[in-house]
């Protein structure tokens, strides 16, 4: 066979894919590729000038929202009920289906906006860490209160104009749903059966591992890992995981929360000074189902968070899932061991805050 050479194997020079088992998925590495001539190029950030305050922005205080609601004067976090909400909870069943092609099945629920600041110039990473610990609890309480109802509570943030965020100001958002929605049911499938499998939870093995290997670990505190998973598709992907065996947000201990908002500043503060620019990206946490799903047996869940950026090069220079992505399986092009050296290797003191320095 052509190709197939003598030469040792080494994941930068040589293509290969690898295996995801919490999402039963596999990944073409082919870093090789990343000596391909390309027109990117290191710019520096486009100034935003986002007022910090716009009457007309209706996720500041004082507002007024699309339904006519006037937002408070919040002067932390505010979680107000999405007003274009995807789930609502009393839609109509559409009742039995005729044949086994056309399936459909009742789907209800509720979506919720989170505001993490007053604020519309800042972000996560420039937030202090008890500010950003009032947004993990924040979290923590709405996963409880959506989660005593509904199977599944997905908090997620899209970073950025590149992620399909329409506002500026910083938010995230829950959407709570009376069904277990796919990526989790395949979570929670693999989950279950590694840990039937082995004697331990998935995640757990998995941080140990990484955290013993370090060539994909970014960041480590106490209580909490960073890394860039060995199965990562996006080129900065990490995966954020406590260290301890935790089911849900709501599980998390005072001292955990105190230790995630550390943690969450310095891997974002990472991302901004990668390419000197706000680090768009989709993040979202994962945790043992809730609701009717709750009662069952959750030990296979490991609380997790990930996070997939689209910057590859620079800050104008985005990877595209496209083509062979979307028709045959997911390919990235630098190996997630360079990514995370590139990630440790970055300053933790924000590029914004040396810049009004200097
Ligand atoms: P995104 O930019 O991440 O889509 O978040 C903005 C959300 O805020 C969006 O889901 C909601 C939108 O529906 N929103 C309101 O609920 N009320 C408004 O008056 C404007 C925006
Ligand atoms: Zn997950």
């Amino acid at each position: 066979m052509a190709g197939a050479g003598s030469e040792p194997f080494q994941a930068s020079e040589h293509q290969h894919i690898r295996y995801n088992p919490l999402q039963d998925e596999w990944v073409l590495v082919s870093a090789h590729r990343m000596r391909r001539p390309w027109q990117g190029q290191l710019e520096p950030p486009v100034p935003e000038n986002i007022p910090r305050h716009d009457p007309s922005n209706p996720l500041c205080p004082g507002a007024t929202r699309a339904n006519g609601e006037v937002n408070p004067l919040y002067e932390s976090t505010f979680l107000f009920d999405n007003d274009f909400p995807a789930l609502q909870p009393d839609a109509p069943s559409p009742g039995p289906s005729d044949h086994p092609l056309f399936r459909a099945e009742p789907a209800r629920g509720v979506c919720k906006v989170l505001c993490f600041h007053p604020w519309s110039d800042i972000t996560l990473p420039l937030m202090s860490v008890p500010e950003i610990r009032t947004v993990i609890d924040t979290w923590a309480k709405v996963a409880g209160d959506l989660g005593a109802e509904y199977p599944w509570v997905q908090i997620f943030e899209n970073k950025g104009a590149m992620m399909g965020c329409s506002n500026p100001h910083p938010h995230c958002q829950v959407w709570a749903s009376s069904f277990l929605p796919d990526v989790p049911r395949r979570e929670d499938r693999n989950q279950r059966e590694y840990l039937s499998r082995h004697g331990e939870p998935l995640l757990l093995a998995y941080g140990r591992q990484e955290a013993q290997r370090k060539e994909r670990l970014v960041l480590a505190n106490e209580d909490w890992l960073v890394l860039v998973p060995y199965w990562a598709v996006w080129p900065f992907q990490t995966l954020l995981l406590p260290r301890r065996h935790v089911l849900r947000l709501q599980d998390l201990q005072p001292g955990e929360r105190d230790s995630l908002a550390a943690i969450m500043k310095q891997l974002l503060t990472k991302y901004d000074n990668l390419f000197e620019t706000s680090f768009p990206y989709s993040m979202g946490w994962h945790g043992a189902p809730t609701g009717s799903l709750g009662e069952a047996e959750a030990g296979h869940w490991q609380l997790h968070a990930h996070y997939y950026p689209p910057l590859l090069r620079s800050a104008t220079v985005r990877k595209f899932m496209v083509g062979y992505e979307m028709l045959a399986q997911a390919q990235r092009d630098l190996t997630p061991e360079q990514a995370a050296e590139r990630l440790r290797q970055l300053p933790e003191d924000h590029f914004r805050q040396r810049q009004e320095k200097a």
